[in-house]
């Protein structure tokens, strides 16, 4: 099965749930829309271009003060203003509550399935540890203390990505 990505941290974190999983890399085009309409887009394009078997994910940061914002606009946001942009965006808001969401499309030959997950948590006042990728140092989930860059065992467990994984490997053990 192909993990159609070229974020690295993301694969690494379905290798560790799926195992028998190739990484390929594609310049697909990304549509304006929910998480759902963007993996259901690149899943298809991507299938147009390699052997199916395969899925994509599309995820992102919702912060409540800033509306949703960045959301699916994830990773431009995080090229363009980092972390310390985010921060300054959250300066003085009270309300610093926010949650990730994983939107993973698979296709094989029976079509397209999508999976979930999702995880609640808040955007710290700093930018806190090493481990993880992007906006892993502002994140700290519901109920724990450290950002998900300080505990990668946290994340490893309780991750918006670890649940839609879990989904598709279930999905997988029980039709495969
Ligand atoms: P592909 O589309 O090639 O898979 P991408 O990084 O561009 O890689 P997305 O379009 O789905 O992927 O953007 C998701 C962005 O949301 C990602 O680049 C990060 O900025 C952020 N993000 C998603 N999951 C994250 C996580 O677990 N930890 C930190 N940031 C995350």
């Amino acid at each position: 099965m192909l993990f159609v990505t070229s974020n690295s941290g993301k694969f690494r974190e379905a290798k560790e749930i799926l195992g028998d999983v190739e990484q390929a890399e594609l310049d697909l085009e990304e549509p304006r829309g929910s998480l759902e309409h963007i993996a259901m887009h690149k899943a298809l394009e991507a299938s147009k271009r390699f052997e199916a078997p395969l899925f994509v994910e599309d995820s992102g940061l919702f912060i409540d003060a800033l509306k949703g914002f960045p959301g699916s606009l994830s990773s431009i946001v995080h090229s363009k203003i980092g972390l310390e942009g985010i921060i300054s965006l959250m300066k003085g808001k009270e309300d610093r509550s926010a949650h990730f969401k994983s939107v993973i499309a698979y296709v094989d030959g029976d079509g397209i399935k999508l999976f979930s997950g999702a995880v609640k948590g808040v955007i710290s006042e700093e930018i806190r540890g090493t481990g993880g990728f992007a906006y892993d140092p502002i994140f700290i989930p519901q109920g724990y203390e450290k950002t998900f860059a300080e505990d990668q065992a946290l994340k490893t467990k309780l991750s918006h990505r670890y649940y839609s994984l879990m989904a598709l490997k279930s999905y997988l053990q029980a039709t495969r």
